[in-house]
């Protein structure tokens, strides 16, 4: 037998919590309809485009004392996109559904991503194989991939697989553009009446892929407690040995809500906030001079050392290199269309004057990387990308400047970290385990009562799990028009950090405090057992958001 760590021993034992409303069991559930939905923005595009699905209503699910027979169905799952802790527990939460719902349902996973339902790879998934994944993060239990499911071929092959297989619903765990295909996949099927449903999980460690009815997607809360940890033991050790300045570079891909809520967790002496940077046109200047004078500031008073965070997506937000990086976008589709290969020359010569510029003045570990492969999705590769690098060097050089001009004494000695892929296949907090579970077990309550083109919803999250509330949203309402590869395409909108919210707002009143007195937090580890207020609290984030929305009622 396979040897286990005596966490994973237990962790598999488990019972991950239920609302309520689901716990009574899948045939006894009644669903309640709001009125017709609109898409955020663009509705008359989206609406042309997504004619079958457009406009749903919004479901909820409550428990009734009739118990309902289901018929036979069996089902397709994808993980798509980066990992996030808790998806196998998303895939336990849909398999105990429809196995409860009725015994001689089978549930399919798709090998390695949205590849799988192309090329028809997949597994069935039994007691066992199940049983193995309960409550452990990653995704390998039937891996993942990046493939954008968007052409017609793509669909035909697809349906192959699932007529196949008699399926009659995929369920796609996925973040915004995975969710994007979801909601392509869901029309086409109605469109050629196929019968084959699809619903999506929101996944992504981002915690970008959030409104009103989705508050928080699931990963976010495992992940942000992993890097909070490890930029505790940095800020000890910064603190221990005052002789170092820490870069942290924070994984979310465009938002910067993971580096915000490590800041709160932790409260380091410079956060970096992206949409800041884009709302005041920070140029990359200002950036460095706002560092700088925290730094110099500091060692006045004695302390060469201290932590700052950046954000993974900072570079796409700086004005001027946002400017750039759209025009380098457009640029190297057309050269790759027109088969021309990439160089440093090639593309300065094609990009506008005054991108140009910006690109020719940034140092050539920094041009390469941002010439690094597209993802599937036409987005640039931002953890490539070494901010946290770029940051320090600017920095030192400006650091030297002043020193020449006698305006600084102090020393500067940096050490840069990029903090990412540690905090994606963690062990699923309880919230987490608990969340991602309803929101399979959920998913599988909007197959049974015949949905298609809906988000998996599991809300009322910072209260406790029998309290949630469980229903399903409607995937157009979350659409928008954006430029992909150079071109207009509908996408579910990615949530920013609001500068004008309670996150953002926490971080700001206490910048300048954190700044110089330091008044770093040490959360630890995540804990699985032990008191309540330990292991059961849920993110800042959340808290402050929810806290709001109390409020306003
Ligand atoms: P998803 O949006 O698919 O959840 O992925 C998010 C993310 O973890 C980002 O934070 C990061 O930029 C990206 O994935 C890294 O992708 P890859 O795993 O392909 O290197």
């Amino acid at each position: 037998m396979e040897k286990l760590s005596p966490l994973q021993i237990e962790r598999l034992k488990y019972q991950p919590k239920l609302p309520s409303s689901l716990s009574s069991g899948i045939n006894c559930l009644e669903m309640s309809k709001g009125s017709a939905t609109q898409s955020v923005r663009d509705q008359e595009q989206i609406q042309e485009l997504f004619e079958n699905t457009y406009g749903k209503p919004v479901v909820t699910f409550k428990n009734t004392s009739s118990s309902n027979t289901s018929d036979v169905r069996n089902v397709g799952v994808i993980l798509s996109g980066g990992q996030a802790p808790g998806g196998h527990n998303v895939i336990a939460g849909l398999y105990d559904a429809l196995k409860s719902a009725n015994s001689a349902n089978k549930l399919y996973g798709f090998l390695g991503g949205p590849s799988g339902i192309i090329e028809g790879s997949y597994v069935e998934f039994t007691d066992e194989f199940m049983n193995a994944y309960r409550n452990t993060g990653g995704f390998d239990i039937i891996g993942s991939g990046r493939t954008k499911l968007e052409t017609e071929e793509q669909f035909k092959s697809s349906l192959e697989v699932c007529k196949k297989l008699n399926l009659s619903a995929v369920v796609i765990i996925g973040g915004d553009d995975s969710n994007t295909n979801a909601a392509l996949l869901a029309e086409w099927f109605v469109k050629n009446n196929t019968g084959i449903q699809v619903i999506g999980c929101p996944k992504t460690i981002d915690g970008d892929l959030k409104n009103e009815q989705i508050e928080i997607s699931f990963g976010f809360d495992t992940a942000t407690k992993t890097y909070a940890e490890l930029i505790g033991n940095i800020q000890r050790d910064a603190n221990s040995a005052k002789k170092y300045w820490h870069f942290v570079k924070i994984m979310g891909r465009s938002a910067s809500h993971v580096a915000l809520e490590a800041a709160l967790q932790t409260q380091p002496n410079v956060t970096l906030i992206s949409e800041e940077v884009e709302e005041k046109k920070m140029s990359l200047e200002s950036i460095i001079n706002y560092m700088t004078d925290i730094i110099v500031r500091r060692s006045e008073i004695g302390k060469n050392f201290g932590i700052a965070i950046v954000p993974e997506g900072l570079i796409e937000f700086i004005p001027e290199m946002k400017s750039m990086i759209s025009n380098l976008n457009d640029v190297m589709a057309r050269m790759e269309k027109e088969g021309v290969a990439v160089s440093f020359e090639a593309v300065e010569s094609r990009l506008d004057v005054s991108n140009a510029k910006v690109y020719s003045s940034l140092p050539a570990l920094i041009k390469s990387q941002l010439l690094a492969d597209r993802d599937p999705h036409g987005n640039v590769q931002v953890s490539k990308i070494e901010t946290e690098k770029l940051l320090i060097e600017m920095i030192s050089a400006r650091l030297d400047e002043l020193k020449s001009q006698g305006n600084f004494s102090g020393k500067f000695n940096a050490q840069s970290h990029f903090f990412g892929y540690e905090g994606r296949c963690a062990f699923p907090s309880n919230f987490d385990a608990d969340y991602c579970y309803s929101l399979g077990y959920n998913a599988f309550a909007l197959i049974n009562f015949g949905l298609t083109g809906y988000l998996s919803s599991v809300r009322n999250l910072t209260q406790p799990a029998d309290q949630w509330i469980a229903g399903g949203i409607p995937l157009t309402m979350m659409m928008n028009m954006e430029k992909r590869h150079g071109e207009m395409k509908p996408v579910i909108q990615k949530a920013l950090v609001k500068l004008d919210g309670p996150v953002f707002k926490q971080l700001e009143q206490n910048r300048e405090e954190w700044a110089m007195n330091d008044k770093y937090l040490f959360p630890g580890a995540i804990q699985y057992f032990g008191p309540s207020c330990v292991c059961d609290v849920t993110t800042c984030t959340l808290q402050l958001e929810r806290a709001k929305e109390f409020a306003s009622v």
